[in-house]
């Protein structure tokens, strides 16, 4: 598919979200790696994801590294059938970001967005989830490391499976282990859909 930027609900991100997190000015000396899960249900969806990974790419002290496959995957979570299929994809990022900063950059990413959460579908132009940064183990409520269902969720395990192998998550195991144990149920490779590394 052309990559195009047609879609209305595809905007750049504000430099005022650029300029807020450099205005933190919080580095790490040295890079992290950190997983990130996307999915979007809503608008043009391999659009958004595309979108947010070159806003992710946009971002002082972060790279994205890897981008996976793209699969169509079943609601998890919702009454079957109440809601669009989703595009899932994972990337893997190296940054100098505090975890902290990284959750704002990801929560500025959906507000670029223009994220709505239809309060009858739930569904949303675009999530970035932190799967994992680093081996941090975290139960702090506001993020929570690694993400708490990402061991349960093939849609988040497949794609990291694919670009990761040996990926493991920090107590949880590793990802191959987790993968087989959940099956791939609900989940659709669309290999016809290809998401790149941002410019
Ligand atoms: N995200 C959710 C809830 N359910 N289901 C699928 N298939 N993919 C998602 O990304 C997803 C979901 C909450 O963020
Ligand atoms: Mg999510
Ligand atoms: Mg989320």
């Amino acid at each position: 598919m052309k990559p195009q930027h047609s879609d209305p609900t595809v905007q750049p991100v504000p430099a005022a979200v650029t300029a807020a997190v450099d205005a933190a000015d919080v580095t790490l000396s040295n890079p992290k790696w950190a997983v990130l899960a996307l999915g979007a249900n809503l608008g043009n969806r391999l659009e958004n994801l595309q979108g947010a990974i070159d806003a992710l790419g946009d971002t002082p002290g972060l790279r994205v590294k890897a981008v996976s496959p793209v699969y169509e995957t079943e609601p998890w979570g919702v009454e079957p059938g109440t809601q669009p299929s989703y595009l899932n994809a994972v990337a893997l990022v190296k940054t100098t970001l505090p975890p902290s900063s990284l959750l704002e950059r990801a929560h500025a990413v959906e507000e670029a967005f223009h994220r709505v959460r239809d309060e009858r579908w739930g569904a949303r132009t675009i999530d970035v989830d932190i799967i994992t940064y680093a081996d941090v183990v975290s139960d702090d409520p506001v993020l929570t490391l690694p993400h708490p269902r990402a061991h349960q969720r093939a849609f988040v395990l497949a794609p990291w499976h694919d670009i990761d192998p040996e990926a493991t998550i920090p107590g949880q195991g590793p990802v191959a282990d987790l993968l087989a144990a959940v099956g791939q149920d609900g989940l659709t490779a669309r290999a016809d859909l290809e998401l790149r590394l941002p410019e």
